[in-house]
């Protein structure tokens, strides 16, 4: 991708409105526009971190058994008054009427959707477990929007639901949710601390969100210091058996303040491994039993042929939050430094004299070669300064910059700077190629 041909909107100073350090330098970055309050439009490089990081999402969530499909953002109120939530919702629901003056939701989330299609199809305990789980726009009418894609009206999650035939299988369920999102925050770069938590509008006893230590997080939270550092499990575990891993996580202290208790805390953990800090919760699951089943007549034929309620969960990821979240966990005083899984592009190349056909031309090599090799490249072509063009490629936080001059040129090298470290040398390109894999 040429620069001169692209969109990258970048700002030289944040607006003042913008109180967190991944709000500025998404605003300084080109990456996002507020188009109302929680609302923002995704501009091209905002987009491109967007999508790879629900491609992460979504590859853990399959891995771990759950089918992907889409429902729409509207629902209709009916669907919500079954299960009593319609009214219960409150002020959050933003609430639509149709020319048919039929009254509409955009959705906040999907348990009852969801129940209403399993209801539709599924009649037999043979059909489970279930686990169905899309990635769609969300509104909540937030009475305090802040901190950009943070806390956002319309954001976008990941929400899976689980269906099984009774609580034991059920809880299968949760654990293999449990277990994709440990590894699918790890892929994001993130260390993501699971975290006894309250249910909420959504219900049900069990529950725990994941939670990113950030000193600008939103929630208080209390842990054992040593969950923070524990590396995830990875894809290789019996998916059918992964309660010790989930009970080598649930046996240390981890709650948010609304399950804090200060005096387990003390008993359960020594003084030196106590933790209390800020978080971000990037991902919240639940198990509620038979809550939607229930009222909404969910009900499956058993081995026995007698019908039961089915055991449902509910899983969910802030896709668009963790994009706050990561440039949170990682950025420096020049901007961005994007993880490599999520980087908008794996390397810029950084031509720094736009008007010398021989630059040019190692230019276009460069990005040919590397494109050859399966990375995407930002190819900054244009005629601004080279100081610029360095402190733009910082703010991207592009994990290579390549950069190419009339000197080098003649030398038959180029600098390579990892974003990261600020580690920087000239090589030549064969040998830069080799760095970048
Ligand atoms: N139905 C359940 C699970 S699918 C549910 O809605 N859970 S939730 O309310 O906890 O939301 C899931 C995740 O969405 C949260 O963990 C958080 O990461 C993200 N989220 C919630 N509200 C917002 C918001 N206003 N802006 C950005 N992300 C949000």
């Amino acid at each position: 991708m040429r620069l001169s041909r692209y969109f990258l909107p970048t700002l030289k100073e944040a607006p003042s409105d913008a109180q967190i350090v991944s709000h500025q330098l998404m605003l300084r970055a080109g990456m996002i526009k507020q188009e109302a309050a929680g609302i923002y439009a995704w501009l091209p490089l905002g987009l491109r971190v967007l999508n790879r990081i629900e491609q992460i999402v979504r590859e853990e969530q399959e891995r771990a058994g759950a089918v992907e499909l889409l429902m729409p953002t509207l629902q209709l109120a009916d669907l919500w008054r079954e299960s009593g939530r319609y009214d219960a919702y409150g002020p959050e629901m933003l609430r639509i009427t149709d020319r048919h003056e039929r009254e509409l939701l955009y959705g906040p989330t999907n348990e009852e959707m969801i129940t209403d299609i399993f209801r539709s199809f599924v009649k037999s305990y043979k059909s489970l477990p279930l686990n169905l789980f899309h990635i769609q726009w969300k509104f909540r009418d937030e009475r305090r929007p802040r901190f950009g894609v943070m806390r956002g009206r319309e954001f976008l999650m990941k929400d899976a639901y689980s269906f099984d035939i009774d609580e034991a299988s059920a809880r299968r369920a949760y654990n293999r949710m449990f277990v994709a999102y440990l590894n699918t925050f790890a892929r994001l770069g993130l260390k993501a601390v699971p975290m006894r938590a309250d249910t909420g509008p959504i219900g049900g006893e069990l529950s725990h969100e994941f939670i990113v230590l950030a000193d600008t997080g939103e929630s208080q939270v209390f842990c054992d210091k040593a969950l923070v550092e524990m590396p995830a499990p990875g894809p290789d575990v019996d998916w059918n058996d992964l309660q010790s891993i989930v009970d080598g996580r649930t046996s240390l202290y981890a709650a948010t303040e609304e399950m804090h208790d200060a005096a387990q805390f003390e008993s359960q953990t020594a003084e030196g491994d106590r933790l209390s800090a800020r978080g971000i919760e990037v991902g919240h699951i639940f198990y509620f039993g038979t809550k939607y089943s229930a009222p909404m007549k969910a009900r499956v034929a058993g081995p026995d042929g007698v019908d039961t309620d089915v055991h449902m969960g509910s899983y969910g990821v802030g896709v668009s939050r963790l994009l706050g979240a990561i440039i949170e966990a990682s950025h420096d005083d020049a901007g961005i430094i994007w993880p490599d899984a999520v980087a908008p592009f794996d390397v810029v190349v950084i031509n720094l004299r736009a008007n010398d056909p021989s630059v040019c031309e190692a230019c276009e090599a460069a990005v040919d070669a590397l494109e050859k090799a399966g990375k995407s490249v930002l190819y900054d072509d244009t005629d601004e300064r080279p100081g610029g063009k360095f402190a733009t490629a910082d703010l991207i936080g592009i994990p290579w910059q390549l950069v190419i001059g009339p000197k080098g040129v003649a030398e038959g090298v180029v600098e390579l700077k990892r974003r990261a470290t600020g580690e920087k040398s000239t090589v030549p390109l064969a040998a830069a190629l080799e760095a970048i894999g």
